[in-house]
């Protein structure tokens, strides 16, 4: 079943044929549709257990499904879902996070408890509503402590003007680390006070839920020390034999869209096709100037639409693989490599491809060069900006544990008391850890960061797609220490620094996160035009629960008339929870 064009019988472009990537861009000009559409979605979030790579598994999931239900629209449409949250044996919180859309107008739908909302209670209902501001590829994944991990995830479409027109949407590819630990007890290592578990390494990678774990090998741990989670259940892994890959259709000579995402917990993934080139379309929710190259990197969050012209091979059958490798810096997977079949017409869907890797991978984790990477609709960012240098550390607390630090200060929120209303009734005195950044009246923000340890961090904006000014890798201190685990915790180098060069200072390249490589650095910039809270933060979900965020506001007397009794809708009965089940087990940042 391949994804259509656009949703509906128009016999033209529902967007209108003079939106085309190069005339609009709806995170800087509001030119959006209006469709006078709203697409209606019923999720249910509850427990479960699934095999994806064939290892017996907890997990928490959306309508049952993993990945859970696509959400589709056109761009302009409205998306409206009704998320009720069936979690028990242990209760839990939920909220779904729309990753890369702007909220633009409504900043309590950004899904993040302590932001916008309160967790959704268990037991409880709430409905989301928002427009599809940006259109293309994204996902939308719970952003309550690390429960994404644990498989509540989806893809999300917003069909809208490419690049360049292709024949077959195969849609969305969905490439993922896997562990088979339930994720409250990785969580309980990443922020604990043995630096040998940090990261966590994955067991597998499987592409569309889809992978094969080789059973005789041992899992990331399978000992009771590891079963810290709260789950009472004395966890064994059961194998199931020959777990079934995902698969794909190619019709010969046809130019095919894959709609590729990383919606991983911590590994960088590499993707290719055998004997087949991909031509970049768009990178994030931003079309891009296409350009072809024969692999794609994603950190975790990232997206990458690429076009695949099919040979003229009717019988072929070959792999699609992708790989989590590079070991502890870019958070490789202890099985790296996965594959999914793509079938020809002709082939046989019960055969085995036989092709083998046409491409040789690096072992660093960076993306594409940004003088490669151009956006298809050019802005110049503001010259009027202000400049927040972040160092980004590891470091213990007075406790012996391990945390993230974004300036010397840790991230954990309040899930009780959301900001936004807060910070909408000019109430702007926050608490160290809630870590809150106000840049005021200013029209733009640079943030010059720099990673000084040795793990790479994909960090994720909410409500912005900012320009890269420049990123770059320890390539100029030439070092990678890993190993100065010295008493007292890791004593690193500093990373490297921005000399304050722009690469395409008139068109940077612009998306909604990046890969900032180990003891590397990152320059990126973005307007001030969304007044609301948006969190700053590490996609790596074992970094995000040790703290590697922060939320940035600013004009706070321009952030849309919040909705009479919004925020009852979650905190009442989130409040209620909170107090009758006894106070939630915050081990982590909570976002
Ligand atoms: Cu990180």
């Amino acid at each position: 079943p391949y994804f259509p064009q656009w949703l509906g019988e128009s016999p033209t472009v529902p967007w209108g044929a003079n939106r085309t990537v190069n005339t609009s861009d709806a995170t800087v000009a509001n030119d959006i549709p209006i469709t006078n559409v709203t697409r209606y979605y019923n999720f249910t979030v509850s427990r479960s257990q699934i095999s994806p790579d064939g290892v017996l598994r907890d997990v928490i999931l959306v309508n049952g499904q993993y990945p859970g239900p696509a959400i589709e629209a056109n761009w302009g449409d409205w998306i409206e879902v009704l998320v009720t949250n069936n979690i028990s044996d242990p209760y839990e919180g939920t909220a779904l996070h729309w990753h890369g859309q702007l909220q633009k107008t409504t900043p309590w739908q950004d899904g993040v408890p302590s932001a916008g909302q309160c967790p959704i209670a268990p037991g409880h209902s709430y409905t989301y509503r928002y427009q599809a501001e940006v259109h293309g590829t994204s996902w939308y994944h719970a952003h309550y402590s690390a429960q994404f991990t644990a498989g509540v995830m989806g893809p999300m479409v917003v069909y809208g003007p490419s690049s360049l027109p292709y024949d077959i949407d195969v849609g969305p590819v969905m490439l993922s680390d896997w562990y088979h630990i339930p994720y409250f007890s990785i969580v309980a290592d990443a922020v604990g006070t043995n630096y040998s578990l940090i990261p966590p390494t994955s067991d597998s990678v499987i592409i569309n839920g889809r992978g094969q774990f080789n059973c005789s090998n041992p899992s990331y741990s399978n000992s009771s020390e590891w079963l810290a989670s709260n789950l009472a259940s004395n966890i064994s892994w059961t194998c199931v034999d020959e777990a079934p890959l995902a698969a794909f259709r190619f019709q010969s000579g046809k130019t095919h869209r894959l709609r590729l995402m990383n919606t991983g917990a911590n590994g960088v993934q590499k993707f290719s096709v055998d004997y087949h080139n991909l031509t970049v379309i768009a990178v994030d929710y931003v079309p891009v100037v296409p350009y072809t190259t024969s692999v794609v990197t994603l950190g975790v969050g990232q997206r990458t639409d690429v076009l695949v012209t099919a040979l003229d091979t009717p019988w072929a059958s070959i792999w699609m693989r992708s790989s989590a490798p590079g070991g502890e810096p870019c958070g490789g997977s202890k099985n790296p490599d996965a594959v999914a079949a793509i079938y020809y017409e002709q082939a046989d869907p019960s055969t085995t491809p036989s092709s083998t890797s046409w491409v040789t991978l690096s072992d660093d984790c960076i993306n594409d060069p940004l003088n490669l990477t151009t956006p298809a609709y050019a802005i110049k960012p503001s010259n009027d900006s202000w400049t927040q240098d972040l160092s980004l550390t590891l470091a213990l607390n007075a406790t012996g544990d391990f945390e993230f630090r974004m300036n010397d200060q840790s991230w954990r929120v309040n899930t009780n008391v959301p900001l936004l209303p807060q910070v909408a009734s000019g109430n702007l005195t926050f608490e160290p850890e809630w870590n809150v950044y106000n840049f005021f009246d200013n029209t733009s923000i640079i943030l010059n960061i720099t990673n000084n340890m040795p793990l790479v961090h994909p960090f994720h904006m909410h409500g912005h797609n900012f320009y890269i000014l420049n990123v770059g890798d320890n390539s100029t201190t030439g070092s990678n220490n890993l190993d100065k685990r010295q008493q007292g915790g890791p004593q690193f180098e500093a990373g490297a620094a921005w000399d304050g060069t722009v690469i395409n200072p008139s068109n940077p390249m612009r998306r909604d996160g990046i890969l900032i490589p180990p003891y590397g650095f990152a320059a990126i910039q973005f307007e001030l035009s969304n007044p609301g809270v948006w969190p700053f933060h590490c996609h790596v979900a074992w970094h995000l629960s040790g703290g590697q965020g922060m939320s940035i506001v600013y004009k706070v007397d321009e952030i849309p008339a919040i909705p009479e009794g919004m925020m009852d809708q979650t905190c009442v009965d989130w409040n209620w929870f909170t107090s009758n089940h006894g106070p939630v087990d915050q081990i982590d940042s909570g976002a």
